[in-house]
């Protein structure tokens, strides 16, 4: 057999192999069994040497012809099976964006900041600006300046956490008013919403740590008719036009008159159901005329200026607003409680 013999049939088997081939890992091992150092075609070169003189010049150009047309022939397997391996690997790798997925959890708002956010909007579209303050307080603000002088009852032990002698966890939002009388010239409007503390018992109605809205309005001749009107509206802002306000006399430290105010039943409009306990009623707010013994010692003259003020429990309202029977619900952070508000 010659050489011309030999490499025809090596070329057709290389063919053969390659059409077969599905990797370029295999191909890698048929090039080296092809072109490597001790592969087929070195082998053939190295047997140049048994030719005659005359004979090697055209064996040895066949033999470098079949390296190029080899080489050209696994480079191009080469390059369809590196671009099929490409593809394959893109495909393996891709994203499907809309693929659905498990959902991280998902907040909701807490049906205290819900009902305090509707408070909020109600009064501040009446012009009341919202103020703020601290809840470590000195005594001088949460009781002193709000006419509950050092042996009130209010002030026992049993109702406030005493941080020291002067300073106390506040026991109302009330320091905050306060201390905008005492910096600010009237007209006074706001609404202060915030924590407030006292020792308490926890039970269905009573937690340590609740929160309260309570409102101000100071200038010259505010009446018991602006409180009426403010609160009316509020009323009927929240919880519908046929609401109606009553005022019941009370008694508060801060506010001479005071009253207790009763709003329409929500649940039955009037009539006596077991939400109002058959009254048609239901207390939500306290309020009154400022106190002039407070006006004087936040630093205004009651002959010149008058003033109302109320305070609203937020965990009451929201508990009426949702039907929620036991105020411990509003602070457990129990998932399946506060889904319900989403
Ligand atoms: C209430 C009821 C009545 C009140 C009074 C004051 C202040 F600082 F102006 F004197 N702030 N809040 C007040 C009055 C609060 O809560 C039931």
């Amino acid at each position: 057999m010659g050489i011309r013999e030999d490499l025809e049939a090596i070329g057709a088997q290389l063919k053969e192999e390659l059409a077969s081939l599905e990797m370029t890992k295999a191909l890698e091992e048929v090039k080296v069994k092809v072109l490597g150092k001790k592969g087929t075609l070195s082998g053939l070169l190295r047997s140049l040497g048994q030719l005659s003189a005359e004979e090697r010049p055209a064996a040895g150009q066949l033999i470098n012809k079949a390296k190029e047309d080899f080489t050209a022939w696994i480079e191009e397997k080469q390059a369809i099976l590196e671009a099929k391996e490409k593809e394959e690997r893109l495909r393996k790798e891709a994203l499907d964006v809309t693929e659905p997925r498990d959902l991280p959890c998902e907040g909701a708002e807490h049906p205290i900041n819900a009902v305090l956010n509707q408070v909020l909007d109600c009064f501040t579209s009446m012009g009341f600006e919202v103020a703020e303050g601290p809840q470590i307080e000195l005594d001088h603000y949460n009781f002193e300046l709000l006419n509950l002088p050092k042996n009130h009852p209010a002030r026992d032990a049993q109702d406030t956490f005493y941080v020291d002698d002067n300073i106390v966890l506040r026991t109302h939002t009330s320091p905050v008013q306060a201390r905008t009388m005492l910096s600010k010239k009237p007209p006074i409007r706001i609404v202060c919403p915030g924590r407030v503390f006292r020792a308490d018992e926890v039970d269905a109605t009573h937690s340590p740590v609740f929160h309260q809205i309570e409102g101000l309005v100071i200038d010259k001749d505010v009446t018991m008719g602006d409180l009426r009107g403010t609160l009316d509206a509020f009323a009927k802002r929240l919880y519908g036009d046929d609401i109606e306000t009553r005022f019941r006399p009370s008694f508060f430290p801060f506010t001479e008159p005071s009253a207790e105010v009763d709003l329409t039943c929500f649940n039955c409009h009037g009539k006596g159901c077991k939400v109002c306990k058959g009254t048609g009623w239901i207390e939500v707010l306290g309020c009154g005329m400022v106190n002039p013994k407070v006006l004087e010692m936040c630093g205004l003259d009651p002959s010149v200026y008058s003033g109302f003020a109320f305070g609203i429990g937020l965990e009451r309202i929201t508990m009426l607003r949702y039907g929620i029977k036991d105020m411990r619900l509003l602070y457990e952070g129990d998932l399946r409680f506060l889904r319900q508000f989403r």
